[in-house]
């Protein structure tokens, strides 16, 4: 059996855009954003043409592998990037360039996350780095398995945790000042799962 190639194997949500009423954070959710044949076709172009790498994670000292395999792609142009960096695939130029159009900004770098099965997860965190500067914006794209993405403030305990399933063929945007004032995670799961791919689509602005 080629599972990967089965295209019944994930469902898409209808066209659908959803602004999250929370505090401190622009959230929007658009289901559907890829058709369900883009999505299946994207989701197979990733799964098998990607250079998928392990990455390291230091935490007090102590260095991990992490539970999931990256990618990143950035504008050669931008200042500060890798001259030897990965070239844009068409396929990921058409992704971004569809997420540019819907959310009428501009990215040029973009991390690719695959995860495996339900094994693989990431931790509750904000993507604040210095090259990204305190609030950056993210456009968050999901083929494959859905996942739950949790989100929880910081600081204000009334405010109940949020979570959104992100379905074959999602974008969630991150804006204002999420990154700030909330966190996110993707819990690990004993279920039997596909692979998930997720693309975070940033603005780089690395401090020369
Ligand atoms: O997989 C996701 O939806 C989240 C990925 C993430 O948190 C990250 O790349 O920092």
């Amino acid at each position: 059996m080629n599972l990967f190639n089965d295209t019944d194997l994930f469902t898409s949500g209808l066209p659908n855009k959803k602004i999250f009423d929370l505090p401190d954070t622009d959230l929007i959710l658009y289901e559907g954003f890829f058709t369900k044949e883009e999505s299946d076709y994207y989701y197979d172009i990733l799964l098998h043409q990607t250079k998928w790498n392990e990455a390291d994670l230091t935490v007090y000292d102590k260095t991990h592998v992490i539970p999931r395999m990256v990618s990143w792609y950035e504008d050669k142009a931008n200042p500060g990037a890798k001259q030897d960096g990965q070239e844009w695939t068409p396929d990921l130029l058409a992704i971004k360039s569809k997420v540019e159009i819907e959310t009428r900004l501009r990215f040029n770098g973009v991390l690719l996350n695959l995860y495996r099965n339900g094994k693989d997860g990431v931790g509750w965190h904000s993507d604040r780095t210095e090259n990204f500067g305190p609030d950056q914006i993210i456009a968050s794209v999901s083929f494959g398995e859905t996942r739950p993405f949790r989100l929880r403030h910081k600081t204000r305990k009334d405010v109940p945790t949020v979570e959104i399933p992100l379905t074959h063929g999602t974008l969630l945007l991150m804006a204002g000042t999420t990154q700030t004032h909330w966190e996110h995670h993707i819990p690990k799961t004993a279920k039997d799962i596909l692979p998930r791919i997720n693309l975070t689509f940033r603005q780089v602005k690395r401090k020369l």
